[in-house]
């Protein structure tokens, strides 16, 4: 704790006599070593040379002491107009975005360089995770598994996300991140075996199908309660800042999942305590059949971030250079400057919200196909094709290979034995509880009276 608190007040030392920007003047601090608005300096740091356009409803500060409210926190300037601060800007906050609909790169962009190796590598991961949907979606209706949630739309938010990070980093997914996973090299098979249950799934049968984590590969299990995941990521990052890791987390939610208490919370824990977290909200217009205008009144999510003195970025989830560059400078300054970063990662929910759901009940065909045909894998493979790294031929080749894996991998899966029925009682405690042991014998004795209604494949 002492560590930090005196490399806080060097921080805003040092800060205090680098201070040369006009907006310098709107937070002029106490002589007090520390300032509850440590991080307002962001805006600084990220705009400075250029113009910061004052609004209407701030001033510059006096420092005539009658005219400043000297209040826990600083100095607050007083004003005689009655000013109420509108609740949303004439104009929305700007999306950044690298490659235009046709996959050329917009001239006069600032992004981060993708190599041939890697923008290819994210390419196949892109269309392994397309089609791995695809055939787990069809699985399901055809009975084989009990449910399934494709990425269908945001698969460029999960690839593109994944590759800017490092091994180190620790993710907390929500349920829609499986690229994320797929690209840190969970197996076609270990996706296999989660969805069916059986005895090769790290959760031993014991959740329903998309629930997959790995402690390998430092993806913290889904946990499909919306938002928990949030605060538990902030607290993960506190461990990583105690032991001074070069690492931060990231953790991936909805634009439903701002609705919940957890988030605010979330966002403001991550500020005061400093952490290197990345908030990553997917934006993709719908929590199931609850659309954002329904959500919320705020333009988005990003701008949220300031309320909390979170610096916050929009940008443009169907353009894999953008989500790329921003995760790759959230990263820098989460970890460089040990601070919190919010991205909102605009993309369409294309598909169903889950196999449970038929979105055609509260948006139409049209709506859908429209927004298919902005596909955002599409706009990446131009750009590598334009590049001569990719050709229609090792697409054609590259798909029918994946398509041949997944079908082994649910095959294989499905000929596997099931998790034995005691793993149902281990792992959480170290000594079974009593009620615990109850319930064991309950079930073997309903077992012996009915042994045709349990399935073979699970040993006793
Ligand atoms: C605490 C909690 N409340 C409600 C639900 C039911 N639920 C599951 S998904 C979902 C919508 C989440 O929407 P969003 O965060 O936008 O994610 P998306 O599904 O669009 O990726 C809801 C309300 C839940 N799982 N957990
Ligand atoms: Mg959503």
């Amino acid at each position: 704790m002492a560590i930090w608190i005196s490399r806080s007040i060097t921080r805003i030392f040092n800060h205090s006599l680098q201070r040369a920007c006009p907006l310098s003047l709107f937070h002029q601090r106490s002589s007090r070593p520390f300032s509850y608005f440590e991080s307002t300096k962001g805006r600084e740091q990220i705009e400075c040379p250029h113009n910061y356009e004052k609004d209407n409803y701030h001033v510059e500060i006096n420092l005539d002491e009658n005219q400043v409210l000297d209040f826990p926190g600083g100095k607050i300037p007083f004003t005689s107009q009655m000013k109420f601060i509108p609740e949303s800007s004439e104009t929305r906050l700007a999306c950044y975005r690298i490659l235009d609909n046709n996959g050329y790169l917009i001239p006069g962009s600032v992004f981060e360089q993708v190599s041939k190796d890697l923008a290819v590598k994210m390419y196949r991961t892109m269309v392994t995770l397309q089609i791995m949907d695809s055939i787990f979606d069809e699985a399901k209706k055809q009975g084989r598994l009990s449910f399934y949630l494709t990425t269908v739309g945001e698969e460029v938010i999960n690839i593109a996300s994944a590759a800017a990070l490092t091994p180190e980093d620790i993710v907390l997914p929500q349920y829609r991140e499986p690229g994320v996973l797929l690209w840190r090299g969970f197996t076609l098979q270990e996706f296999a075996n989660q969805l069916l249950g059986n005895k090769g799934d790290n959760g031993k049968g014991r959740q329903m199908p998309i629930h997959y984590g790995s402690n390998k590969l430092n993806y913290f299990t889904v946990s499909s309660t919306i938002a928990t995941q949030l605060p538990q990521a902030v607290g993960v990052a506190y461990s990583l800042k105690m032991d001074k890791k070069e690492a931060c987390v990231v953790t991936y939610f909805g634009d439903g999942t701002t609705s919940e208490g957890d988030f605010h919370a979330a966002l403001n824990f991550a500020a005061v305590l400093e952490v290197p977290v990345i908030f990553l909200c997917r934006n993709n217009g719908w929590a199931i059949s609850t659309p954002v205008a329904e959500q919320f009144r705020s333009d988005g999510i990003a701008i949220k971030g300031q309320g909390y003195g979170v610096r916050s970025i929009r940008v443009d989830g169907n353009d894999a250079l953008a989500v790329y560059s921003a995760i790759r400078s959230a990263r820098k300054m989460a970890i460089k400057e040990q601070r919190p970063i919010l991205v909102e990662a605009m993309a369409y929910r294309v598909g169903d919200h889950a196999s449970s759901d038929d979105s055609t009940k509260y948006r139409s065909m049209e709506e859908i196909e429209y927004r298919r045909r902005r596909s955002s894998v599409a706009r990446f493979r131009k750009w590598i094709q334009k590049n001569g790294w990719w050709s229609d031929e090792d697409e054609f080749e590259f798909r029918g290979n994946i398509r041949e894996q997944v079908l082994q991998a649910i095959q294989a899966a499905e000929e596997e034995e099931k998790p034995p029925l005691v793993d149902l009682f281990t792992d959480v405690y170290d000594q079974i509880p009593s009620n615990l042991q109850e319930q064991e014998r309950y079930i073997r004795d309903a077992i012996k009276r009915r042994p045709k209604e349990y399935p073979s494949n699970i040993p006793l």
